[in-house]
């Protein structure tokens, strides 16, 4: 990605903005609003939380816990809805927030096609309607260095595998985001090839903790986190977490995907987080977590140890 060596980075400029903004906030108008809160026992989370910022009609209903959500401390919503990767809107990541305001997210179709028995345009609502959503807190890593926790809502992939009926033939899942150059600002620059694409193998896609996502925080997913309909891979660098998805295809060979396209000595097809492969410009070793200071280390699969299995026999190191 264009970014520059991390030690060449102030901490002014990894720390997000909205920290600051925040900090300002509090400064000002907020501060009352959170005195008044403590008070009355509401805690900080509840404060940060998108209820206040987004419409009440947001919220997803019937919300189930997930066996395999972390108990790690959450990244506040400001943060992780105002530093985004989006490249469709921006390469600078304070803005896809504001640029991707009005992005219309229905109506919204997602082809299902390639090698599967039931070939189908499916409304993105069907899609939504067709498991119970669960709530999934998840480690997520950006290959640039910084990490999130957050609680997404969706169901695994699989749910709709299922569903959609793959020939035996299918051995990879490829994913298309949307391509509409009005809406999307950022696909009037080549920075990237478009529309953005990415794929998984098909025990990758299969596995339970690789989720289909549309929402975060108890509520559907903002534009700028990839509304309606994003993937979320937590054992993956972020890029793999495809946003605004419209088609996902069953093919029989490797798929390939945008950001080994744009780079491909610098990014593979698999991507799983990896502390001992370095990237060419900088060291994988450590992680800087939003809303934090400190560095701390990154861990293998970004510690989903559960996925190792899927890749015995693999030269990580080569396949990176
Ligand atoms: N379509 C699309 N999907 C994308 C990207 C993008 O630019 N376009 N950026 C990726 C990268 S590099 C990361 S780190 C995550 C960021 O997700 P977040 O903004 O919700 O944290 O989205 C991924 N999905
Ligand atoms: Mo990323």
């Amino acid at each position: 990605m264009l970014i520059k060596k991390a030690d060449d980075i102030p901490s002014s400029e990894i720390t997000p903005k909205s920290l600051y903004l925040n900090r300002r906030k509090f400064l000002t108008g907020t501060a009352a609003a959170g005195v008044a809160a403590v008070a009355a026992g509401v805690g900080l989370h509840e404060i940060a939380s998108p209820s206040s910022v987004a419409q009440a009609d947001a919220k997803i209903d019937g919300i189930q816990k997930s066996p395999f959500s972390t108990t790690e401390v959450i990244t506040p919503y400001k943060d992780v809805t105002n530093y985004n990767n989006y490249y469709e809107f921006s390469t600078d990541k304070y803005e896809p927030a504001g640029l991707a305001k009005n992005f219309k997210t229905r109506p919204w179709t997602v082809t299902i096609d390639g090698q599967v028995k039931k070939k189908q345009v499916l409304d993105v609502d069907t899609i939504i309607k067709m498991a119970a959503p669960e709530e999934r807190i998840y480690r997520h890593r950006c290959v640039e260095g910084w990490s999130i926790v957050v609680p997404w809502v969706g169901f695994s992939l699989s749910e709709l595998i299922k569903r959609a009926d793959p020939l035996p033939k299918a051995k990879f899942v490829e994913f298309t985001t949307l391509f509409d150059m009005r809406q999307m600002p950022g696909q009037r620059s080549h920075v990237l090839e478009w529309p953005y694409v990415e794929g998984l193998r098909m025990d990758e896609a299969m596995h339970p903790l690789t989720l289909l996502c549309f929402g975060m925080y108890g509520e559907v997913l903002p534009n700028q986190d990839g509304a309606p309909l994003r993937m979320v891979i937590p054992w993956k660098y972020g890029f793999k977490s495809i946003k605004g998805i419209v088609r996902i295809r069953f093919v029989d060979s490797q798929p390939d995907n945008t950001w080994h396209i744009s780079a491909p000595s610098e990014y593979g097809f698999y991507s799983n987080v990896n502390p001992h492969v370095d990237h060419p410009r900088w060291s994988q070793a450590t992680e800087r977590r939003l809303g934090e200071f400190r560095k701390r280390p990154t861990l293998m699969f970004n510690g989903y140890d559960q996925v190792a299995s899927l890749y015995s026999g693999m030269d990580l190191k080569k396949n990176f």
